[in-house]
């Protein structure tokens, strides 16, 4: 038959049969502490990002999503090996990552896969499984960032340079370049961004500093937390009023130097940050944006809770300010794929090295098994020619563990047994296999995915911010967490009851049997993946 009489039907299945032939890419978007609560895909109350918000429209958004370890070094070793801190060495941010281990980039680029990594790095050693590498040095600088690169992956070929612009364009402009010139596109490939933004100091583009000016921000309803029943949340260092810096955070470098720090050196890296990396231009442009403020700021003096709420409100601004230009580049590189006919046939990926506090507990930064950090926001937009379904909202429990062997999976790479996490895509997929599949496969794919219960490690302590090390599990319902070191405790959450973590109810009256439960679980969970650091059950 002339196949331009083929039935329409006939034709649809020929080209979607067309396009699960080609394989698929990857493009894997990741922040560096971007919160959920500031994405308004998540219901954010205080800003838009409408580019983010398309992935969302297009694929999955994951309201459960969780890290294993809610900090940038550990998060990015445990998405790249799909293991548990413990098990691939990265446990905290001082560490230095074994490049001769097992990574999912290695495993897809032995399948035939071209990789690629840019922007924030953070593990201390060079990349090891990428054809191509362009990393920010260690936290990376939002201005006129110094680079490592290595052109065809080897490290010996590795070369610094700087270049001249704001960290989220110019990692996106690298990222594009490579795209559009540097890669084998007869091969697929999977490509890393990663953002330095919106981690502190949370400094905007230029052309973002005039946003929201205007704008104040409702402070968090725990703001005032007093940290009763929770003695590591009483010791931290993380509060706004008392550790965030004028100069340091705030940007509050006055050139006659009669604002101060609560600590000479961070004083003295404030004054260096603002003035030292940008060029004339760049400053003058800065200068006229906050040196206003700066002069509003001394001549209004404020005192006690009146700067605490300034404070909040002018870190609220920077933050949405830097998002602003991480949503305006995630709209550049959906563009790019889609002009150039890769939208069709590439995962998209969003998310965050973990979640951060917006205030909540009256903090910044993250650390905590507490939801704000524990959590991260997850959005994956496969096309639906590879089974993805579009606008869908999953409440499966997932963490970054899982990441690893779900883009194997995709890619129709075997995922090794050693790797821990478990492939999300048929959650990805979740219309197509409850087509598909019968009914009891529909509820044993749906059931264990939504049901499973998360383990955690944090180990940093006590720097930078005073977090003491605990581990723990989250069921769907409860948290069971147990500091130790220092502060030797268990705290106990029933967030069906209490979302922000105010009442540890560990020790109450009722909650026997289901401590017990969980102790046992947790237990289970040590003991599956492993952890050398366990608890005895009556600890
Ligand atoms: C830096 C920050 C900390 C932050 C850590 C870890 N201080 O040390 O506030 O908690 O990074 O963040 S700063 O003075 O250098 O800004 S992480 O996301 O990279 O793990
Ligand atoms: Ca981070």
């Amino acid at each position: 038959m002339n196949k331009h009489f083929l039935p329409i039907s006939a034709m649809l299945s020929a080209m979607a049969a067309t396009a699960q032939e080609r394989p698929l890419n990857i493009v894997y978007i990741m922040c560096d502490d971007h919160s959920y609560q500031t994405i308004s895909a998540y219901g954010s109350t205080v800003n838009h990002t409408p580019n983010i918000d398309r992935l969302a429209e297009r694929g999955v958004r994951f309201t459960n999503s969780f890290v294993a370890n809610s900090l940038s070094g550990p998060s990015r070793a445990c998405m790249l090996t799909g293991k548990h801190s413990h098990a691939n060495g990265f446990t905290d941010n001082t560490k230095r990552f074994d490049g001769s281990q097992q990574t999912f980039p290695k495993l897809l680029r032995q399948a035939g896969y071209q990789t690629a990594m840019i922007g924030k790095w953070h593990l201390v050693s060079l990349p090891t499984g990428f054809d191509y590498w362009d990393i920010l040095t260690g936290q990376g600088d939002y201005y006129n960032p110094t680079f490592i690169r290595s052109t065809d992956g080897d490290t010996d070929h590795a070369e610094r340079l700087q270049r001249h612009g704001y960290s989220t364009n110019i990692t996106t402009d690298l990222a594009l370049d490579w795209l559009s010139r540097q890669r084998d596109p007869q091969k697929p490939f999977c490509l890393f961004i990663h953002h330095k933004a919106p981690h502190r100091t949370w400094m905007p583009d230029l052309q973002d500093l005039e946003l929201f000016s205007d704008s104040t921000y409702e402070l968090p309803s725990n703001f005032y937390d007093d940290y009763s029943g929770r003695r590591a949340a009483q010791e931290q260092r993380m509060t706004i009023a008392r550790d965030m810096d004028l100069v340091y955070d705030l940007k509050m470098a006055d050139r006659d130097s009669t604002i101060h720090s609560f600590d000479t050196t961070l004083e003295q890296w404030g004054r260096a940050m603002y003035t030292q990396r940008m060029d004339s231009a760049q400053q003058a442009a800065w200068d006229q944006h906050y040196q206003p403020i700066i002069e509003k700021f001394k001549s209004d003096n404020l005192q006690g809770d009146d700067l605490v709420r300034w404070k909040f409100q002018q870190y609220m601004r920077d933050y949405l300010r830097v998002i602003h230009s991480v949503d305006r580049n995630v709209g550049r590189v959906i563009d790019y794929l889609k002009d150039n006919g890769l939208l069709e046939n590439t995962l998209i990926v969003y998310t965050s090295d973990q979640g951060f506090y917006m205030g909540e507990h009256g903090w910044f930064d993250k650390r905590f098994m507490y939801e704000e950090s524990f959590r991260t926001p997850l959005i994956m937009s496969l096309p639906a020619a590879y089974g993805g379904k579009q606008g869908i909202t999953s409440d499966a429990m997932v963490q970054n563990i899982d990441y690893a062997p779900t883009f194997l999976e995709a890619a129709g790479v075997a995922v090794p047994s050693d790797i821990q996490g478990e492939s999300m895509l048929s959650e990805i997929k979740k219309m197509k296999a409850s087509k598909k599949g019968s009914s009891r496969d529909r509820m044993n794919e749906t059931t264990k995915a939504k049901t499973r219960a998360l383990y955690y490690h944090y180990y940093e302590y006590p720097d930078e911010h005073r977090v003491n090390r605990h581990f723990g599990i989250r069921t769907k319902r409860y948290s069971l967490m147990r500091f130790y070191g220092d502060v030797n405790q268990w705290e106990l959450y029933d967030l069906k009851r209490d979302p922000q973590n105010m009442h540890n109810i560990y020790g109450k009256l009722g909650t026997l049997s289901l401590t017990r439960k969980l102790k046992k679980q947790l237990l289970q969970l040590q003991e599956l993946y492993d952890d050398p650091i366990r608890l005895t059950v009556d600890d």
